[in-house]
């Protein structure tokens, strides 16, 4: 069933080269600050990464990545009553972000980062984010290429939730994500968006990242700082709702949850009785009781 209002998931990255929040939360002190802003501002989790997927945005080794997210989601967990993901292709970072009291582990690779990626996740029991990419983060925007996106999309991910379940990974565990800017041009993250229902027919939770995305300054080219794309972001979630996404992924918690709030406000209004009939459409309203038909 489609829920009345998709979660918030807010981004909180700790890492000094990603290209929306510059680096700033590198303090846990500061990210704590960060993250119950966003809960206060209504978010239901919060999404930690130390690993920039930006294009040509630099590797980080396992350590350096383990000391950059432990420390904060040890310190949101204590502060913090949300569940907190990792975003994370590495096993050993999943792990220590689960001891460190994380219980998603948000994974653009799909489990396909390392060899033992899906047992790990099988072993830790915690709930499991498998997105599409097209390629690497690297390389991936340099010429992505598909037949029929939304089918090689949906069939990748099914694929993914089968390998993740014959590790050990329980199915109420798995959340499916089209990995939107992953390895895709501007008409491919479209056709997913148009289409996300059909992801969501796989009968898993999805989850929808569009927030502040490159492919919103394509649509309105005047939107070059990912920081005027907040427009673009909350139509493309409100879009991604009505197609029935369980999740989105957003650094405007407070304006996405108004959006949410707004859109289920509307819903619930249409749901009180079924629209007026055309005849019905200009006759007086019954509370008024004057004016002739
Ligand atoms: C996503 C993500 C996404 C999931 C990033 C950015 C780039 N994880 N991590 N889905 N995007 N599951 O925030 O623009 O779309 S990092």
């Amino acid at each position: 069933m489609t829920p009345a209002r998709p979660l918030v998931m807010g981004v909180l990255n700790v890492t000094p080269d990603s290209f929306s929040d510059g680096g700033r939360f590198l303090d846990p002190d500061v990210a704590v600050a960060q993250a119950l802003a966003m809960v206060a501002a209504g978010a239901d989790l919060i999404d930690v990464g130390g690993e920039s997927t930006r294009p040509g945005a630099a590797p980080v080794g396992e350590a350096e990545e383990i000391d950059r997210v432990a420390p904060v989601i040890r310190a949101l967990a204590a502060h913090l009553a949300v569940p907190l993901s990792v975003d994370t292709t590495k096993p050993g970072v999943a792990r220590a972000a689960m001891a460190a009291g994380a219980s998603v582990w948000n994974d653009i690779t799909a489990l396909s980062g390392a060899s033992d990626s899906a047992e790990v996740a099988a072993a830790l029991g915690c709930k499991v984010v498998l997105m599409h990419m097209q390629g690497e983060p690297r390389t991936m925007q340099d010429d992505p290429r598909y037949g029929d996106v939304v089918a090689e999309v949906r069939d990748y991910l099914a694929v993914r939730a089968e390998a993740a379940m014959a590790a050990g990974v329980a199915r109420e565990a798995i959340w499916l994500d089209p990995g939107i800017g992953f390895g895709k041009r501007l008409a491919h993250n479209l056709a997913l968006l148009a289409h996300l229902d059909q992801i969501v027919a796989l009968g898993f939770p999805v989850l929808l990242g569009v927030s502040r995305k490159s492919f919103l300054k394509a649509i309105d080219p005047s939107a070059s700082d990912a920081a005027d794309r907040l427009g673009g972001s909350l139509a493309a979630a409100l879009a991604g709702a009505d197609r029935g996404a369980a999740i989105l992924r957003v650094h405007d918690v407070r304006e996405t949850v108004q959006a949410l709030k707004v859109r289920a406000a509307i819903t619930g209004a249409r749901l009180l009785g079924p629209p007026p009939t055309v005849q019905e459409i200009n006759a007086p309203s019954p509370s008024k009781g004057e004016g002739q038909g």
